[in-house]
């Protein structure tokens, strides 16, 4: 492969990666329109840089006319979750799907790396349509707690900087952190089910509110001015009260009132 031809060799793990990304954040929106908590905490993803495969394929021996063949995550999705729960739960999530194919799936949690790293690994076949014609690519997913993410990336920048010349004392200090970045995920799994339902309440509250907002906009082009006032002034004083009862059911008489002006999809 000439280096001048990277670019058009690149252009389907672009496309990959946009497609997937639009998929994982659209799973992250449904959960949270129907005031559900989400696995998936925030998702990002990138194509690999020439020199980080150029680096790659010297480490492993890789010849250069071969890294397509040889490395699977020239495309990488990065998953951020919560929980460790929630990482199991997106594995398996990923599984039921028809337009990901498992191809390999490692566990870092059950089995860490030597250098302290946790992390799921899933990497798929992943199909894209180019001007070319079908193209199915590996890419892997990596899905990891919010803590070990943080881990992840001090420990990679120092990896960067000192390239395999870690100096021991350093590396022991990123193992001993490993462990209680262990210790904190553990503990926070204690305490999920009580978090998790503050930010279903919170969500819960945020979705009432705005379909309050909207019901009043769209009352607004077709009732009474005065009358639609006094139903804002009556939702600021629910609003004030901070009970999400009182919210759900002047959201709900609300909805009778809509419907009764037929201004539902306005
Ligand atoms: P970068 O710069 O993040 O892209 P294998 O052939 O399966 O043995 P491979 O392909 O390296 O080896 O797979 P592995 O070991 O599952 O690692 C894939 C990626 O996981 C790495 O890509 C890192 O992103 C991450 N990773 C693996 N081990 C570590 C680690 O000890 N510390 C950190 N911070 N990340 C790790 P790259 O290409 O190595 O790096």
């Amino acid at each position: 492969m000439q280096i001048a031809l990277w670019r058009d060799m690149l252009d389907p793990y672009y496309l990959a990666v946009e497609e997937l990304l639009v998929k994982f954040n659209h799973i992250i929106s449904s959960y949270h329109r129907e005031g559900k908590y989400s696995p998936i905490e925030e998702v990002n993803g990138r194509v690999k840089s020439i020199s980080s495969m150029l680096d790659k394929a010297r480490r492993k021996k890789i010849p250069i006319d071969q890294l397509e063949q040889n490395l699977d995550d020239i495309a990488g999705i990065r998953i951020i979750c919560q929980f460790v729960e929630d990482i199991y739960k997106v594995a398996g999530l990923i599984r039921t799907r028809k337009d990901m194919e498992i191809k390999i799936e490692k566990d870092y949690i059950a089995n860490p790396k030597p250098s302290g790293y946790r992390s799921y690994h899933i990497i798929v076949w992943y199909k894209v349509e180019t001007i070319s014609g079908t193209r199915k690519i590996p890419v892997e997913i990596q899905i990891r707690t919010l803590a070990m993410n943080f881990w992840a990336t001090i420990e990679h920048s120092l990896q960067y900087k000192y390239r395999s010349q870690m100096p021991k004392d350093l590396s022991d200090k990123l193992k001993s952190s490993a462990q209680s970045i262990v210790q904190l995920d553990s503990e926070m799994s204690l305490v999920r089910d009580e978090i998790m339902d503050a930010q279903n309440s919170s969500r819960i509250r945020d979705n009432l509110i705005n379909d309050i907002l909207n019901d009043i906009q769209n009352l607004y082009k077709v009732a009474n001015k005065r009358e639609v006032e006094k139903i804002q002034d009556e939702f600021f004083k629910v609003y004030q009260k901070e009970d999400i009862v009182l919210l759900r059911r002047f959201s709900e008489q609300l909805n009778i009132t809509v419907e009764d002006y037929g201004a539902q999809s306005l």
